[in-house]
């Protein structure tokens, strides 16, 4: 039976949590016993969990598409102000997505005042602004099909700077202290680019936005195997990442989007790697099998994200300084509810982030010494093989969200009131957005 009330309401929540509760109590016994037995204590796993956040893709909200054809779903958000409402609804609902990361001019408004106090009402803040020079606007001087801030042409290269230094301005409105750079610069062909004056070129437009970053922010290289470049991409490794970030300055650093790679290539380790130069900004988290599917994190390879979370968990426990990567969702919900999606992928990082937690790690250093490799492979797996969910779901009960953050969501029927109120667009389109 759905129910008329809204799911951001506390005492919606309290009347959906209230039947569940007993039995949460038990299962978070039971593995406290089961912890206990190895000697970790669960409560300080519990609130290290409640304290995990990630931000929402304001793009992620709407319904995704491909190259092929978007087919959007009922109720989709038509501004950024409709965006926010159903972040807030993710928030309350998982507790673990206090912010939102934007896109422009996706989410240009004319009302940045507005946006920043319905944000407040709605307690959301505002992560790493995203900047898009990887499609032309409706009159737009010059074009970026050649590419923008690579582009051969000044001009070109100098409209995307500027536009790069608008969405400092707005992040700058909003509160936020990072902007992500991701450009789709490249080439099809061999030959069609000179691979080092391409990089030349970059790094010399991101050293105007560079110089352009207020004190406290940061500039979050963003680095892309391949598409919309064929053949290859200016940035498109961690390898040209950190040598643009070691280049640029100390407020420059990498941003990991977990779709950007090949196929098997290790991403923890390059986030090992990234840890050790002191550069690892921030993720875009996401899961993939081939592409950059960017579909739900934790839905195909959820060891590949606990292998992940194991290295920054391990770098905090050896103390590294400076760490304090932004972790972001990067996300196309082309046949899910964005917001199902988007809740479920938020518990699936704190699943991991627990899991990651409950590594043996004086125990694992100690089987990595004597290469015991079955004995240290074990006790990663121990970890990983752990069912965590009385955790999460004991961390979301004790922030005020969601037992069972989906059963709420569907038991509210905010879906449908949206799709009352917000009459579909009668338009076929294609691409991410
Ligand atoms: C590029 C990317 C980038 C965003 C875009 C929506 O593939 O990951 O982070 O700008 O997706
Ligand atoms: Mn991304």
């Amino acid at each position: 039976m759905i129910t008329k009330s809204d799911p951001r309401d506390a005492e919606f929540i309290e009347a959906q949590n209230a039947p569940r509760r007993d039995a949460l109590h038990a299962d978070y016994e039971a593995l406290r016993m089961v912890l206990a037995r190895r000697r970790i204590d669960i409560e300080p796993v519990t609130q290290a969990v409640g304290r995990f956040a990630v931000a929402i893709p304001s793009w992620g909200v709407g319904t995704g598409g491909t190259r092929f054809a978007r087919f959007p779903g009922p109720g989709e958000p038509r501004s950024v102000f409709e965006k926010l409402e159903d972040c807030s609804v993710i928030h309350t609902l998982s507790g673990a997505t206090p912010t939102v990361s934007l896109h422009l001019p996706w989410d240009r408004t004319d009302d940045l005042k507005g946006l920043k106090v319905r944000a407040n009402e709605l307690k959301l803040g505002f992560d790493a602004v995203n900047s898009n020079t990887f499609q032309d606007q409706l009159r737009q001087p010059f074009s970026y099909k050649y590419g923008s801030l690579t582009h051969t042409d000044k001009a070109v290269r100098q409209q995307a700077i500027v536009h790069n230094l608008e969405c400092i301005q707005v992040g700058q409105a909003l509160g936020s202290t990072a902007l992500t750079l991701w450009i789709g610069d490249g080439a099809n062909f061999p030959g069609q680019q000179h691979l080092a004056r391409g990089f030349e070129r970059y790094l010399e437009s991101a050293a105007v936005i560079y110089a352009a970053l207020p004190p406290d922010w940061r500039l979050l290289i963003e680095h892309k195997m391949y598409e919309p470049a064929f053949y290859a991409t200016v940035i498109q490794d961690w390898g040209s990442s950190l040598m643009a970030a070691q280049s640029l300055g100390p407020k420059a650093f990498c941003l990991v989007d977990l779709g950007h790679h090949a196929p098997n290539v290790n991403i923890e380790m390059i986030v090992a790697r990234l840890v050790h130069a002191r550069r690892l900004g921030g993720f875009h988290f996401n899961d993939s099998m081939y592409g950059d599917d960017d579909l739900d994190s934790g839905s195909i390879d959820p060891f590949r994200l606990f292998l992940i979370f194991n290295e920054l968990v391990d770098a905090a426990w050896r103390k590294v300084p400076g760490l304090s990567p932004s972790h972001m969702l990067d996300q196309s919900h082309n046949v899910t509810d964005p917001i199902e999606s988007l809740v479920t992928s938020a518990v699936e990082l704190t699943r991991a982030y627990a899991q990651a937690l409950l590594v043996d790690r004086a125990l694992l250093s100690e089987h990595q010494d004597n290469n015991d490799v079955l004995m240290a492979a074990q006790t990663l797996k121990q970890a990983f093989t752990t069912d965590v969910g009385p955790i999460l779901a004991r961390a979301r009960l004790n922030k005020g969200a969601a037992i069972d953050p989906i059963g709420a969501y569907r038991e509210s029927g905010y879906r449908l009131r949206c799709a009352l109120a917000r009459p579909a667009a009668l338009t076929r389109s294609s691409g991410i957005v």
